[in-house]
C-alpha cells in the first residue's frame, strides 16, 4: 500500500475537520449563513494548525474563530469519535418538526419521521390521527410540562419524598439522586434516582420498587407510570411525579434499581452525561477493557472494528472511583464533576 501523504491525512485533526466539514455542508444547505461562516473559519484554522492535535476544551477555545459551542463540539468529536448533532441532522435536514415529535415521551426517531412523512405538522395532528400507545398519549398531553426545566431545589424535594417513603418500606434501602443533578446542574430535564441495598440482588429490590411505587401513588406524588423494564442487571421504572398542588407541573422521574455489588458502575453510568459515557466506553475499549452499566472488564478481545469477541473478566463494579480511575488513567481532562 502506497502512502500518498496528502495534507489531510498528515494533519492530526483530520477526523475533526472531516466531521466539521460535513456539519458545515448541512448548515450551508439550510442557508444558515452565520453558522456556515463560523464553521468555515474554524475548519481553516484547524487545517493550518498542522502540528497541534486539538483535544481539550482549552486548546479549542484558544483557536481564533472558535467559540464556546464549537469548542464543545470539537471535544465531543475527539472524545467520542462522532458528533451527535451531525447524526441528527443527517436523518432529516428539515428537522424542526421532527424534533418536536421526537420530544414526545416514547416516540423514537423512526416513528417521529413517520409522523413527518404522514404530513403531520403539530402535536394536535399527531394526537388526532396517529395510533399512539398510552405513554405516548400522556407524553403529548403533558408535553409542555415535560419540556420545562426543573429547578435544582425542586429535584431535591422530589428526592426527599422518595427517600422518606423508602424508609418506611425498608430502612436499609438507599436512594440517590443522579443524572444532571449529581453533576451540579442548576436545573434538570428530569429526576433520576438510583435505589440500592448493600448485599442485595435484583429480585428483592424489585419487590421494594413495587411497594415504593404503590405507596407514592397513594400519596398522590406519582401521577402516572410510563414504562418498566426488568433486566438481570437492574430494573428501570419511568413515570411522572408532582409536588403537592393542582397547579404544579408533572415532572419526569426515573428509578433505576441496582444490585449492591454493581453500585459503582451504575453510579458512573447514571451520572453521565451520555456523551461522557460514550467517551469513557470508547477509551476503555481502546485499552482492551470494556465499561458498561454493570462494571469494568479487562482482557476483552476485539476484532478490527472494535467488535467484542470475548466478555473479559470483571475488574471492578462496586467502587465508582476505581472504575473511573482505571479507565481514565492517562486522560485527566475527563471529569464528570465528581472526581
Ligand atoms: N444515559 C446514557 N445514555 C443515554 C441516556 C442516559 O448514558 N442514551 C445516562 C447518562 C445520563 C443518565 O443516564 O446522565 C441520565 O439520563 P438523562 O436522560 O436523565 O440525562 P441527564 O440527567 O444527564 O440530563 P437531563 O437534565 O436532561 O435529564
Ligand atoms: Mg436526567
Ligand atoms: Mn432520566
Amino acid at each position: 500500500h502506497k502512502h500518498t501523504g496528502t495534507l489531510s491525512s498528515q494533519n492530526p485533526n483530520s477526523r475533526t475537520i472531516q466531521i466539521l466539514e460535513e456539519m458545515m455542508q448541512i448548515y450551508d444547505s439550510l442557508k444558515d449563513q452565520w453558522r456556515t461562516r463560523s464553521y468555515r473559519i474554524a475548519i481553516s484554522t484547524l487545517k493550518s494548525s498542522n502540528d497541534a492535535y486539538i483535544c481539550t476544551y482549552e486548546q479549542a477555545i484558544a483557536l481564533p474563530g472558535v467559540g464556546d459551542r464549537l469548542a464543545k463540539k470539537i471535544v465531543e468529536i475527539v472524545s467520542t469519535d462522532r458528533l451527535q448533532r451531525l447524526e441528527y441532522a443527517k436523518l432529516d435536514p428539515k428537522d424542526q418538526i421532527l424534533k418536536l415529535f421526537h420530544g414526545i415521551y416514547g416516540v423514537g426517531l423512526v416513528q417521529a419521521r413517520k409522523f413527518v412523512a404522514a404530513g403531520y405538522n403539530t402535536l394536535e395532528d399527531v394526537k388526532k390521527h396517529a395510533t399512539l400507545t398510552e405513554p405516548q398519549r400522556i407524553g403529548i398531553e403533558r408535553y409542555s410540562d415535560f419540556k420545562q426545566r426543573i429547578p435544582r431545589e425542586e429535584v431535591r424535594q422530589h428526592g426527599e419524598i422518595v427517600s422518606t417513603a423508602l424508609k418506611s418500606i425498608d430502612e436499609k434501602v438507599q436512594s440517590h439522586v443522579m443524572g444532571s443533578y449529581r453533576r451540579g446542574a442548576k436545573d434538570c430535564g428530569d429526576i433520576d434516582i438510583i435505589l440500592t441495598k448493600e448485599g442485595t440482588g435484583v429480585e428483592e429490590l424489585h419487590e421494594v420498587l413495587e411497594k415504593l411505587v404503590e405507596k407514592l401513588f397513594e400519596q398522590k406524588f406519582l401521577m402516572c407510570g410510563l414504562a418498566i423494564a426488568r433486566h438481570d442487571d437492574g430494573t428501570k421504572w419511568h413515570g411522572a411525579s408532582r409536588l403537592e398542588g393542582e397547579d404544579k407541573p408533572w415532572r419526569r422521574i426515573d428509578f433505576l434499581v441496582v444490585p449492591g455489588e454493581e453500585i459503582g458502575a451504575a453510579f458512573l453510568y447514571f451520572t453521565g452525561n451520555d456523551v461522557f459515557n460514550r467517551s469513557m466506553r470508547l477509551l476503555a475499549s481502546k485499552k482492551g477493557m470494556r465499561l458498561n452499566q454493570r462494571g469494568l472488564y479487562k482482557d476483552v478481545m476485539r476484532g478490527k472494528n472494535r467488535e467484542k469477541m470475548s466478555e473479559g473478566t470483571l475488574l471492578e463494579s462496586k467502587d465508582e472511583k476505581v472504575s473511573f480511575v482505571t479507565t481514565s488513567l492517562e486522560v485527566r481532562e475527563f471529569s464528570n464533576g465528581c472526581f
